[in-house]
């Protein structure tokens, strides 16, 4: 349900040129003059520049950088893609709250945000490091009409939408590590965590993890991480404004969804490949069994890694780190 606050924000994102009176806010929302001028001052608290003119209305004339519930609606241009939000300044891990609020019943698209984590985690209980302010580090349940087969798909498809959104705000280009690291510039910017509740023939819904690097200085990053790690303020130099940015990333996600409920895999797959790291290259493959030369030919609807011996002979990988020359992001780890 959306609260009156959430609906007055709305009205007033659609009159952002014009005004809008008291009395048409009070109709619309069916609250009173009172409520609605408290409901001003809840939001001026919240950086809101809010011009009242007499017999014209309401307007708001500047909106804050800072990322809360009210910015990240304002102008949210999604039919289901964060419609339902949950801001915090500081949690241990945005994942856990988002399997307790799917536990509760809440809807496909709902997002959990935070502007930091102290126990952000990676894949196989990794640690990811969730700087205060400076990056991007949300979770989005969905509840897709899907067996869990088809699970590892929604990964990769979340890591096409990161690199779609990223590559159009900043013309920067990033490439997918397979399975689902971001590189810039053989360094790692985001990182994906796909958690799943499931019956046998159906999945009940997806915690999607999307942690995001942005305005990190390039001596910000931890020891153990400063080689291997980087943020879109290191590559491009500016200052990125973190709501816009994941406004940009749930509007690419709800459409690059639509599309693959719609038509199937195959878009997702030729933009996976199209961005794809080392692909049609060869590099060194290692699994638990062996290590072998190899070319990378692109990902498969399963999401395994389709790869090409010397020897001419074709494999798919569920599970195996990639290694190349010339340093960099190099081992999955
Ligand atoms: P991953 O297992 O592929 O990557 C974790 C590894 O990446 C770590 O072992 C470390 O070497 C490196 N690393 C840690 N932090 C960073 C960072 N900020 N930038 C670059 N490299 C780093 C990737 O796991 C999945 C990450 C998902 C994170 C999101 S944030 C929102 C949600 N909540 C949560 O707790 N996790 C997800």
């Amino acid at each position: 349900m959306e609260s009156t606050r959430q609906k007055m924000i709305k009205l007033l994102a659609n009159n952002r040129t014009g005004y809008i009176s008291g009395q048409e806010l009070s109709r619309q929302l069916s609250v009173s003059r009172t409520a609605i001028w408290k409901h001003m001052k809840e939001l001026e608290k919240d950086g809101y520049i809010i011009e009242a003119a007499p017999k014209k209305g309401y307007r708001i004339i500047d909106f804050p950088d800072k990322v809360s519930q009210n910015t990240l609606r304002w102008g949210l241009n999604t039919t289901w893609a964060g419609q339902e939000l949950f801001h915090y300044n500081q949690v241990a891990s945005t994942q856990e709250i988002a399997h307790k609020l799917a536990a509760e019943g809440h809807p496909h698209g709902t997002l959990v945000v935070a502007d930091e984590q102290v126990k952000g985690k990676g894949r196989m209980a990794r640690p990811w490091h969730s700087q205060k302010k400076d990056g991007i580090w949300m979770s989005l349940l969905l509840r897709p009409d899907l067996p869990p087969v088809q699970a590892p798909q929604i990964t990769l498809l979340a890591a096409t939408v990161l690199a779609k959104a990223i590559a159009s705000a900043s013309q920067v280009e990033p490439q997918i590590k397979w399975p689902n690291d971001l590189l810039i510039n053989h360094k790692k910017m985001a990182g994906i965590l796909t958690e799943m509740q499931a019956e046998q023939d159906q999945i009940q819904y997806v915690v999607l993890g999307m942690g995001i690097n942005i305005n990190q200085d390039p001596g910000k990053f931890p020891d153990e991480i400063k080689k291997k790690a980087t943020s879109l303020r290191q590559e491009t130099g500016e200052t990125w404004n973190i709501t816009w940015l994941i406004q940009l990333i749930l509007e690419t996600f709800e459409n690059t969804y639509e599309q693959f409920v719609h038509e199937g895999f195959g878009t997702v797959k030729k933009t996976w490949e199209q961005y794809g790291y080392k692909i049609g290259e060869q590099v060194t493959i290692s699994t638990m069994r062996k290590t072998w030369e190899a070319t990378l030919l692109g990902i498969e609807a399963d999401g395994a890694l389709l790869v090409k011996g010397i020897d001419g002979r074709e494999e798919k990988l569920y599970s195996a780190e990639i290694h190349w020359g010339e340093g960099g992001y190099n081992a999955d780890a």
